[in-house]
This record gives C-alpha cells, sequence and structure tokens, in this order.
C-alpha cells in the first residue's frame, strides 16, 4: 500500500499536485482542508466550530482533526494508499497518525515536502482568492498567519518523518506540469 503525506506551506500546491497523483497512482485522496470546507458549507457542529480557526489562519484543534482524519480513513476500507493532503499539521498529529496506521499494518510510505519562496505563495493564494471564495486566501494578513503558523507549528513534522528515513524535498517553484513530474520521480517504486 502507498500511502504518502503530500506537505508544504499554504498555497504551495499540496491539493493542486494530488490531483494528478491521484489519477496516476490509484489512490484515496484525504485534505483536511477540503474535509473542513465541506463541513462548513453542510452547516454541520464541526464545520461551525472548524469555521472560527480557518477564518483566523489558525489550526483546527488536534484532536477534532485527529479523530476526524481517522473516521474518513476507516471509511476507504479498500483503499489502495492516502494521499493525505494538509495533514499531519502538528507532531501530535503525526504522532497519532504513526499509531493509527501501524495498528492497521500500512504505514506510511513516503513525505513529499513542496519547497516554495514566501513572495509566490502569497501571490497564488491571492490569486486564487478571486475565484475560490475562500476567506483565508482574501485577506493578506490572514495569509501571513498561516504562513507563520505554517512555520513555527507544522515545519517541524518534517523532521519526524526525516528521522523515520521518509522525508523528501521536491522543488514547489515552476509550471504545475514540471513539479508532477518532480513528484512522480520522488515517489518509491
Ligand atoms: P488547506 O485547505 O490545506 O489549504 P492550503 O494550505 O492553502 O493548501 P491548498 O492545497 O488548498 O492549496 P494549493 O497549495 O494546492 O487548509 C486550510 C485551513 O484548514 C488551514 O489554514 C487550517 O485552518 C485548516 N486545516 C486544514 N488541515 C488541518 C490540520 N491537519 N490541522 C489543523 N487545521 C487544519 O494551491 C494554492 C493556489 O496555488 C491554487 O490557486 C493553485 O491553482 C495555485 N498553484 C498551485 N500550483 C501552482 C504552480 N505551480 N504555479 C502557479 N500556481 C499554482
Amino acid at each position: 500500500m502507498l500511502n504518502i503525506v503530500l506537505f508544504g506551506p499554504p498555497g504551495a500546491g499540496k491539493g493542486t499536485q494530488s490531483s494528478f497523483l491521484v489519477e496516476s497512482y490509484g489512490l484515496v485522496h484525504l485534505s483536511t482542508g477540503d474535509i473542513f470546507r465541506t463541513n462548513i458549507k453542510g452547516g454541520t457542529e464541526l464545520g461551525k466550530m472548524a469555521q472560527s480557526f480557518m477564518d483566523q489562519g489558525q489550526l483546527v484543534p488536534d484532536d477534532v482533526t485527529i479523530r476526524m482524519l481517522e473516521s474518513e480513513v476507516n471509511q476507504h476500507s479498500d483503499a489502495g494508499g492516502f494521499i493525505f493532503d494538509g495533514f499531519p499539521r502538528t507532531t501530535a498529529q503525526a504522532e497519532a497518525l504513526d499509531v493509527f496506521l501501524n495498528e492497521r499494518g500500512t504505514p506510511i510510505s513516503c513525505m513529499l515536502s513542496l519547497d516554495v519562496e514566501e513572495e509566490e505563495l502569497k501571490a497564488r493564494l491571492l490569486n486564487r482568492a478571486k475565484t475560490s471564495g475562500r476567506p483565508d486566501d482574501a485577506n493578506p494578513a490572514v495569509i501571513q498567519k498561516r504562513i507563520d503558523v505554517y512555520n513555527a507549528e507544522t515545519a517541524p513534522v518534517a523532521s519526524h518523518y526525516a528521522t523515520q528515513g521518509k522525508f523528501t524535498g521536491v522543488d514547489g517553484m515552476g509550471s504545475v506540469e514540471e513539479i508532477t513530474d518532480r513528484l512522480r520521480m520522488a515517489i518509491p517504486a
């Protein structure tokens, strides 16, 4: 089973690249950001709670996010593998994911980390705001907060996988196609 963590700062191209990798490798795509947004649209209790954090550029609390992710994995018992997009975002989430997947005998295969310059991240998110309707993309102060939270809380997750020999950095600057090719080269055969 191929289980990939697709990692990187906000706007690095995780969601964009996931859709190509899902097609090529027949994986189930789990984006915690997308799942939260579906709940917000549906007006669920989870959505209402998540929105208050997302609109401020902050992370949704670990206990809620971990429970939600595990429930999503359990709904795909016949999956050939997963792309985890936007999860784990904290070391506590990474540790919980290890325990959960090891119990199933299907550990993470690799973390692919998209490396993109900060000015490019901001430009991509502001550009997406024109069509996405996402309040967290439209406000430069919220974008800066998301990047700051990434640097403080999420970036350390890379060392969690590096110590397991599972980390690969991938240049995330350039065209979508170029980056897809780089990711394909980095995925273990
Ligand atoms: P996410 O939905 O994960 O949002 P994101 O970090 O912006 O990544 P996304 O995948 O959407 O964007 P992409 O880089 O593909 O998270 C949103 C919020 O949800 C978080 O801030 C947090 O509050 C909450 N949350 C989610 N997961 C959580 C967790 N595990 N724990 C706690 N809270 C959590 O694309 C960005 C733009 O760039 C697009 O417009 C795309 O078209 C463009 N783009 C991509 N590649 C490009 C390229 N090569 N060149 C030019 N443009 C490109």
